[in-house]
């Protein structure tokens, strides 16, 4: 609910920000926005406890009594005299600062230092809390490798648009992407390439680390994918007594999918699958594991719903909630199980269990189909998806059989077979991955295309700021 009264804030040289000074979280949000701020004015922007503000501050308070707003909704009051950001949790500080930032001239996203520009945020009065829980993009680290550097640059696109998942597709055929102590081999021989050859890469523990901690700063949860039993060739370079494919495990760089397999009989599976969910699970602070479970072409039924209910144990074991693509629900899933809709073919059988779903609809929010025929990036098999395509749907009739309160949420993949580096991501996923964002974050009755339209071509300006490469969709009134 947004109400524009009065006029407006002028952000000045002696403009401070005033932060509940109990909380070194609070503390740190102000820092954020008080960086956002001085880098394009050149003021000196200081962050100080509430208490001693005077006229013409920027207030940041938590407020336990505002429970309504759950752990990211926002209250956000600007008058001529003062900005009033309140939350009852940090994260909605942090979502909050993000309108902030979008309520500024586009020139605040650059490096000039302009000081008697007019850094002018209007009167208003906003409640905003999300509609979904779960706001995803997921990226494929395995069909080519993204360096730490080129993940972060992802990260800050979500935060700029109030995601907050980032799914990492960590092993594929092409490639094992992470640092396991007990298996050194899955990075040893299982990294050394990617789809069309060159050296591919993987994360150590220290670089796994510094993504997540890049991400807590944001208020970002990363999910980990480790996916099997197929899509497992990358592994079993390392570990062949594991396989039971067709085609014996060697580097591979092209992208058929759905040949390799885990040998689901043997008990060595299940050590090797423990001792990477134990290890993974360790490292990574978030409540889920993705198992993946998708496109199995080599077992027969009755293998694989063995093998899921397996993985499952473990992943409860270590203390984890399972999510896996929607093939899963042919297996009996616990109810803390997430199944993850991709396709639609089996997804609703998930609510049968009492588990909910993440709705990835490739013809809506597969960031790796192409815009039009004339896109070079990208695939094609679901669909051409241009950005209206990603907006216009609404994820709680999406689906017979699955109503808003079996939704968990909506997440945005990429998958990387195409995309050689983040410049290429960014170009397939913006404008759509805002629009998704909106998509998941606010309610169906008060979006509409024609203001999504005309609100994001502003942000042109921020992109090339930002240096964030993007696709002029013809759709788009620039
Ligand atoms: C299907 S979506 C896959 C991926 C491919 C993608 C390409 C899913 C669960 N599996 O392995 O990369 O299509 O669009």
């Amino acid at each position: 609910m947004v109400l524009a009264v009065g006029s407006p804030f002028q952000i000045v040289r002696t403009t401070g920000i005033y932060v509940d000074g109990g909380s070194a979280e609070v503390t740190s949000i102000g820092e954020m926005l008080a960086a956002l701020i001085r880098r394009p004015t050149g003021f000196p922007v200081a962050v100080s406890p509430i208490g001693t503000q005077s006229a013409g501050s920027i207030i940041l308070r938590l407020a336990p009594d505002r429970a309504a707003l759950g752990d990211e909704g926002y209250e956000l009051k600007v008058t001529s005299d003062s900005v009033s950001l309140v939350a009852n949790r940090p994260a909605g500080l942090f979502r909050g600062i993000q309108t902030i930032r979008q309520l500024l001239p586009p020139d605040i996203e650059s490096e000039m230092g302009l000081e008697r520009y007019d850094w002018s945020i209007p009167a208003l009065s906003i409640a905003d809390k999300p509609r979904f829980a779960y706001r995803g993009a997921m990226l494929d680290v395995s069909r080519h490798f993204f360096t730490v550097r080129e993940v972060e640059q992802y990260l800050d696109v979500l935060a700029l648009y109030k995601l907050n998942v980032l799914h990492l597709h960590l092993s594929d055929d092409q490639g094992w992407r992470i640092q396991i102590d007990s298996r050194p081999k899955l990075t040893a021989m299982g990294s050394l390439t990617q789809v069309g050859g060159g050296p591919g890469g993987f994360y150590t523990k220290q670089d796994y680390q510094d993504i997540l901690r890049y991400a807590q700063a944001r208020y970002i949860l990363i999910v980990p994918e480790i996916d099997m039993p197929s899509h497992i060739n990358a592994a079993l370079i390392g570990y062949p007594e594991l396989a039971c494919s067709a085609r014996p495990p060697a580097l591979y760089t092209g992208t058929d999918v759905g040949w390799s397999s885990l040998c689901v009989d043997k008990e060595e599976t299940y050590d090797f699958v423990d001792d990477v969910i134990r290890e993974l699970s360790a490292m990574t602070p978030g409540p889920y594991f993705h198992i993946g479970g998708d496109e199995v072409k080599t077992l027969t039924p009755e293998q694989y719903v063995k093998f899921i209910e397996r993985v499952q144990t473990i992943v409860n074991k270590y203390g984890k909630k399972m999510i896996g693509w929607e093939e899963i629900t042919k297996a009996h899933l616990n109810p803390t199980t997430i199944a993850h809709q991709w396709k639609s073919d089996s997804a609703t059988a998930a609510v049968a269990y009492g588990s909910k779903l993440i709705l990835s609809p490739a013809p809506k929010v597969y960031l790796d189909m192409k815009y039009t025929p004339a896109t070079e990036l990208g695939q094609h098999w679901a669909a051409y998806v241009e950005v209206r395509d990603s907006y216009d749907w609404d994820p709680a009739t999406y689906m017979k059989g699955v109503t808003e309160r079996d939704i968990f949420g909506v997440e945005a993949p990429i998958w990387s077979e195409t995309l050689r580096n983040i410049t290429a991501v960014e170009y397939l996923a913006i404008p759509r991955l805002p629009a998704v964002a909106e998509v998941a974050w606010t309610p169906q009755a008060v979006r509409n295309w024609e203001s999504f339209r005309t609100r994001i071509v502003t942000h042109q300006q921020r992109w090339n700021y930002l240096g964030i490469n993007f696709y002029r969709s013809p759709q788009l009134p620039w």
